[in-house]
């Protein structure tokens, strides 16, 4: 997987169509970063994504950690989306039992392109969601979800055994799922599954929290991301606009580097 180009792995007949729009917008921007836009208001909000918006193929949210945002913002946010072709993803983490992601994600399908969800209830989760995007196709582009795998903080409860039978949903799910959220080269070895590893950042190693940091390069290199997340070490910048460059040129090289190798 790590070694195909992105055109490539597009193409492939197993790809769901989010995958597909994803490698597509990467590509026409060439840029796999994700910007985490961990800010506390909805102005702020506004304020980052038009900064970063140039240089990302996701911007993700957590819109329930930011206040004040009403239906204005969400929709600014996405005439920006628009504007300069990225997608939204809700990292919401979805984890109940079927019928309340149901509920739930009834809520996020409206604006958010892609969700995150745990695997940890298993299967019936991603019928729920399913279910929701079938009822939605005829007034709606693609959706899907990215599955966490892994976490990177340290003391994380994920087992060998939670990452394989997560992978299992995965491929059972593959229509509306676009990848994991992983921190292991191994983890995916479907080449139509996207990788999406959070723990970037230039400037530390850690946070005090348990947050832990690679660079972009062992990012891509090392831990086999696609797409790289990176949330305080862009909007904490002095200058996020350039930070965004900066990160999404340093991503976008060492993805080069790494197919040209093969
Ligand atoms: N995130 C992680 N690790 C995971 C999964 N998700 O950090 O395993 C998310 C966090 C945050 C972002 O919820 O929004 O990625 C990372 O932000 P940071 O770069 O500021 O640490």
């Amino acid at each position: 997987r790590t070694k195909l180009e992105f055109k490539e792995r597009a193409e492939l007949l197993e790809t769901s169509k989010i995958a597909q729009k994803i490698f597509k917008i990467s590509l026409e921007k060439k840029s796999n970063l994700c910007v985490a836009v961990d800010v506390d208001t909805a102005d702020k909000l506004l304020d980052i994504a038009e900064k970063v918006a140039p240089h990302i193929c996701i911007l993700k949210t957590h819109i329930d950690a930011i206040s004040g945002v009403t239906d204005a913002t969400i929709n600014d946010l996405q005439l920006l989306a628009k504007q300069y072709n990225f997608l939204i993803m809700e990292d919401r983490k979805m984890a109940d039992i079927g019928n309340t992601v149901k509920l739930q994600y009834k809520k996020l399908v409206n604006w958010a392109d892609l969700v995150t969800v745990h695997s940890v209830s298993g299967g019936m989760m991603l019928k729920g969601i399913q279910e929701v995007i079938n009822e939605n196709t005829d007034s709606l582009d693609s959706r899907g979800v990215f599955i966490v795998a892994e976490l990177s903080c340290n003391g994380n409860l994920i087992s060998e055994q939670y990452i394989k039978e997560t992978v299992k949903i995965a491929e059972e799910y593959k229509d509306i799922v676009a990848g994991l959220v992983c921190q292991s080269p191994d983890v995916i070895s479907s080449p139509s599954l996207l990788q999406l590893t959070p723990g970037v950042n230039i400037k530390n190693a850690n946070d005090n929290l348990g947050q832990q940091y690679q660079s972009p390069s062992d990012i891509i290199l090392t831990k086999g991301a696609d797409i790289a997340v990176v949330g305080r070490g862009i909007y904490q910048d002095d200058n996020p606009a350039e930070a965004a460059k900066l990160y999404k040129e340093s991503l976008w090289n060492t993805y080069l580097e790494r197919i040209s190798n093969s």
